[in-house]
């Protein structure tokens, strides 16, 4: 574990590289195909070229590209056809009888091109609908696990294995929004040479329920109400909190669901979790609990929930965009794998937590993750249907060295998954879908069924055979097949939970107690914010004491703000904390890469402070965007032409993580005079975003009458400007001045901080 947290110290210093493999239209032009066989000759020309013009491929990183090389369909340089390879005279037309008469059946290419429009949508995924995608690889730092399990990707640090990642919201359909309050699932797929492993987590460690009989029940009651279809992307409303006040299990995922961690403020930043306890199966037979863990390298960070509901319509592709970007840029997210290892003799050692219950963690107080790898996402999809859509990720899909253990919710998904792709993907043969194909050799005996697409050949189709030679052969234990681990099974038959599954609330307190202030804040206005969107008041009053069985004062602050009277004093908080749940503990190591900075222009600007911030943070990894009033560009106050990225008013404060107001007379009179730039100063500064505010700025933050020029010395003073902890993420610039290495560093810290949330901030009106 040490050698890995070495390697990955080194991968986080070393400045991220700049994506390699071309698509497919940078590919150059080919000559124009004169016929059917020539267009093929180009589309082959096509793969190959994409091929060459690819980075030497890193042992196994790129093997998934390759193979997905043979099914991509590059139409530059090509010819119209129909799906029969019939080359098109018109797409434009219908065949008619005259130009002005009726429009004739026989028209193959019409028929078939609406046909083909008509049947376009396969049905949503019933949860997880709204979803976003990234290929990658995963890389182990060294053999440290070989000692528990004989999968060889996680055991061998010479090898890449390709991955595909799928990150999804929950409750809202497929053209929903990306930043509502809800859990964000964390999918990934490992093309390891045994086969293809799926890891289906969540951004959070603990589920729902406990047994996967109630998931239909949560799952009805999350999702819009069936009367009226209400609302889209959202559990604030009365049948998610009339189910969860009537199932208690609930309560500690609530909690976490009424924290920052519900809204995340970008893919790359934050965790995943494999949720339930699996196994690892070592060579020789001995099983270890384990419990994975993701975490983003870039640090774990969150919006704020105003800030979210607005992104939802400014820009509801926000965190897609934000991974496609990144990924684009060179920037590539990347997490951290870690395991909890538990022994099998240590099973009922933890205190009131069955390693069974999905409702449960375990703290990483208590039993350490070790880092054991890295996945690095650097590659965008080519077509977002093809493989974001089609992408079928089975709970069932484990190799050799991982195994499953009895957790009811797990047992429940196993069924689940395999059976939601039927109807999903329209049959059977989903596995033969580029995105889903193992690099692994695929050999059996299943055949036909809807979209059959390999040509199984020879007589015999069944084992044993002679006809067929006895193959495929059957591998056996000893030639590496999936043996699933022998355990010794006693019990009687009936629909009982454990008596050990009974607490609900005990974990729930150690979570709250666990917050910073903060985040303790936000979680009542959370808890206030979805109460308050409930119509009947019982259910309110039953909310209020379940968290009066969390925590009284807990359950005190949230019955002040919903009409319900203040409960009396409940269960007594145990007191403890695991300090690991916070996110104040995962700042991230990244410092201000993939940031997103806009600095607000005008004409008459200082273009030399501009330019030299600009410049020092697009250095160190930010993404910095030059706002003007209009599109085009401003004129300098020396008279140059400085182009700006976009009109302020196409975008908004919340789409950005800092804001710089930039220097200049006549500049900031226009921006004070513009309520659209007042307005973005006043929203960020209230989003507790990092403000640098550089000379005569300072009179557009005064017109926003935020609290940070209530002390004169600010006012008077700003070019003694404290440090930029002490002015709450505000950092000033003196007028006239140079952007030197001390302000420089002051910014890149108050922004790698991403939020400061002890200013205050009532009364800010944005
Ligand atoms: Fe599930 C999708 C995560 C419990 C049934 N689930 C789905 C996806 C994620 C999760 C990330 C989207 C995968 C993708 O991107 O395609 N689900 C979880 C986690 C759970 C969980 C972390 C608890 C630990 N799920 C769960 C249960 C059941 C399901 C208990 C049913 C008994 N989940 C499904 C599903 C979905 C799905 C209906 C919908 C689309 C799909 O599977 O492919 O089968």
């Amino acid at each position: 574990a040490q050698a890995g947290a070495k390697q990955v110290a080194a991968a986080k210093a070393a400045p991220p590289a700049k994506a390699t493999r071309a698509k497919a239209s940078t590919a150059k032009p080919a000559k124009k195909a004169g016929s059917r066989s020539a267009t093929a000759a180009v589309l082959e020309a096509k793969s190959r070229a994409d091929r060459a013009a690819a980075a030497p491929p890193a042992p196994g990183g790129d093997a998934k590209a390759l193979q997905l090389d043979a099914h991509r369909m590059v139409k530059l340089d090509t010819e119209l056809t129909t799906d029969q390879g019939i080359g098109v005279e018109d797409t434009d037309n219908t065949l008619r009888a005259g130009p002005r008469g009726p429009s004739l059946l026989e028209d193959f290419h019409f028929r078939e091109k609406i046909m083909r429009f008509d049947h376009e949508r396969i049905p949503e995924r019933v949860v997880h609908a709204r979803g976003s995608g990234a290929h990658g690889y995963f890389q182990p730092y060294d053999t440290a696990l070989a000692e528990y399990t004989a999968a060889r990707f996680l055991t061998d640090p010479g090898t890449r294995t390709p991955v595909f990642v799928r990150f999804s919201t929950v409750q809202g359909s497929r053209g929903s929004t990306d930043t509502p309050r809800d859990v964000r699932g964390f999918a990934v797929k490992f093309y390891t040479d045994q086969g293809n492993f799926d890891l289906v987590g969540n951004n959070m460690p603990v589920f729902f329920i406990q047994d996967g009989i109630k998931f239909p029940d949560v799952v009805h009651a999350v999702k819009p109400e069936p009367h009226h279809e209400m609302p889209q992307a959202a559990s604030a409303h009365d049948t998610f909190w009339d189910f969860v006040t009537l199932q208690p299990e609930t309560m500690h995922h609530v909690i976490w669901l009424m924290s920052d961690r519900a809204i995340p403020r970008s893919f790359r930043t934050m965790q995943g979790f494999g949720v339930h306890t699996f196994r690892l199966v070592a060579a020789d037979g001995t099983r270890t609990f384990v419990k994975f863990h993701w975490t983003p390298v870039a640090g774990v960070h969150s919006l704020v929930w105003d800030e979210a509901q607005k992104i939802s319509g400014k820009d509801p592709d926000f965190n897609r965009r934000d991974l496609w970007e990144s990924i684009e840029a060179g920037l590539y997210p990347e997490y951290e794998l870690g395991v909890q290892i538990i022994a099998e003799s240590d099973e009922f050692a933890f205190d009131d937590i069955d390693l069974l219950d999905s409702t449960k963690l375990v703290p990483e107080e208590v039993v350490p993750v070790v880092p054991v790898g890295r996945m690095v996402l650097d590659r965008n999809p080519d077509n977002f249907f093809a493989e974001t859509e089609q992408v079928a990720f089975c709970v069932q899909n484990i190799v050799p060295g991982i195994d499953f253990t009895d957790d009811p919710l797990l047992q429940a998904r196993l069924f689940s998954y395999l059976d939601t792709q039927l109807t999903r993907l329209g049959g059977p043969n989903f596995a033969q879908i580029p995105i889903n194909r193992p690099l692994a050799p695929v050999r059996n005996h299943q055949q036909d069924g809807f979209h059959q697409d390999d040509i199984p050949v020879g007589q015999a189709n069944y084992h044993p055979n002679s006809l067929g030679g006895g193959c495929p052969v059957v591998p056996g234990a000893g030639g590496g097949a999936f043996v699933h681990t022998p355990e010794h099974v006693d019990g009687i038959k009936e629909r009982k939970r454990s008596e050990t599954f009974s607490d609900h609330y005990r974990q729930a307190t150690l979570f709250w107690n666990s917050m910073a202030a903060w985040e303790k804040e936000h979680i009542v206005a959370a808890y206030r914010f979805e109460l308050g969107k409930v119509a009947h008041r019982h259910i309110r009053e039953r909310m209020v004491e379940h968290l009066n069985n969390i925590d009284h004062q807990l359950a005190v602050a949230v019955a002040a703000g919903i009409g319900v009277p203040a409960p009396k004093p409940g269960r007594p908080n145990h007191g403890r904390m695991s300090p690991a749940l916070s996110q104040a503990s995962m700042p991230g190591s990244t410092g201000v890469v993939g940031r997103k900075v806009a600095v607000l222009v005008a004409d008459g600007v200082e273009g030399a402070s501009v330019e030299s911030i600009q410049a020092a943070l697009a250095e160190d990894g930010a993404v910095v965007e030059l706002l003007g009033l209009v599109d085009g560009a401003v004129t300098t106050a020396a008279g140059d032409a400085l182009p700006v990225t976009r009109a302020m008013n196409t975008v908004a404060s919340v789409l950005y993580d800092a804001v710089v107001v930039a220097d200049g007379e006549a500049a900031v009179e226009q921006l004070v005079n513009d309520g659209y730039a007042v307005h973005f100063v006043a929203e960020a500064y209230k989003h507790a975003k990092p403000l640098a505010v550089l000379g005569v700025g300072d009179r557009l933050v005064q017109a926003a009458r935020l609290p940070v020029f209530e002390a004169s010395d600010r006012i008077t003073a700003p070019a003694s400007k404290p440090s930029a902890g002490a002015l709450d993420g505000v950092v000033f610039l003196a007028a006239g001045a140079d952007a030197d290495d001390t302000f420089l560093t002051e910014l890149t810290t108050a922004i790698a901080a991403h939020r400061h949330y002890d200013r205050p901030v009532d009364g800010i009106a944005a």
